[in-house]
């Protein structure tokens, strides 16, 4: 049986918060307009909704059984693309989501590791985006809202996943968080997340470099 081509899963959010766009989900659509990869790109809208994203996301898991597959979503207050190193196992929302769920303190799955690691090489990525001017950071925390919990099940499900395919390899996940579109424009984050893709698919493994901070 021939193999499948390698697909790839890119989401975005809906707008949340009383806003009436979010540019998680604009530059995602946009990135699509301009695919041009021989790999499939499947993108898709989540609700800011803890139980229906994840709802959502097992379904586009489990349809597309993506090699790459990256979360995107709004960082309100952050100045650049920041890379999402890891997701933590907590719900606790500032303010409701969209379906007026308000979670206090609860984990992400009963059960789970308090915390899981993105596969997705954060630092060889960040270096590519200064490359081509886009400015970029890596994060240690996706905060406790509903990208994070997508995240954390983007990890999960990495995990639980039997490597396959020529290479035997996980599937690569990541979260991607962007500031507003005044602060980079749609364009801009749609050709960054263009590169995110572009570095994710080509498989090289994470640059050996520090870039911790102290604090
Ligand atoms: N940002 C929110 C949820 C949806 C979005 O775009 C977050 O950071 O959790």
């Amino acid at each position: 049986m021939p193999e499948r081509p390698p697909t790839v899963l890119l989401t975005g959010f809906e707008p949340f918060d009383g806003a009436s766009s979010n540019p998680s989900i604009d530059a995602v659509r946009l990135l699509a307009t301009a695919w041009d990869r021989e790999e499939e790109l499947v993108v898709a809208e989540l609700p800011v909704a803890y139980g229906r994203a994840v709802d959502q996301l097992e379904e586009l898991l489990r349809a597309h059984r993506p090699t790459v597959a990256v979360g995107v979503g709004l960082a309100g207050g952050r100045r650049r693309v920041s890379l999402e190193r890891l997701a933590v196992n907590l719900r606790d929302a500032r303010i409701p989501d969209n379906d007026g769920a308000q979670p206090v303190d609860e984990p992400v799955l009963a059960n789970g590791p308090a915390a899981r690691w993105m596969s997705l090489p954060a630092k060889r990525i960040a270096s590519a985006l200064a490359e081509a001017s886009i400015p970029a950071e890596l994060s240690m925390t996706a905060g406790t809202y509903v990208c994070n919990t997508v995240a954390y099940h983007l990890a999960t499900w990495a995990a639980s996943v039997q490597p396959a395919g020529t290479d035997r390899v996980r599937p690569c996940t990541g979260f991607v968080h962007v500031p507003p579109a005044d602060v980079l424009g749609v364009p801009a984050l749609a050709g960054g997340l263009r590169l995110v893709l572009d570095v994710a698919l080509a498989g090289e493994p994470e640059l050996a470099i520090p870039a911790g901070s102290t604090s």
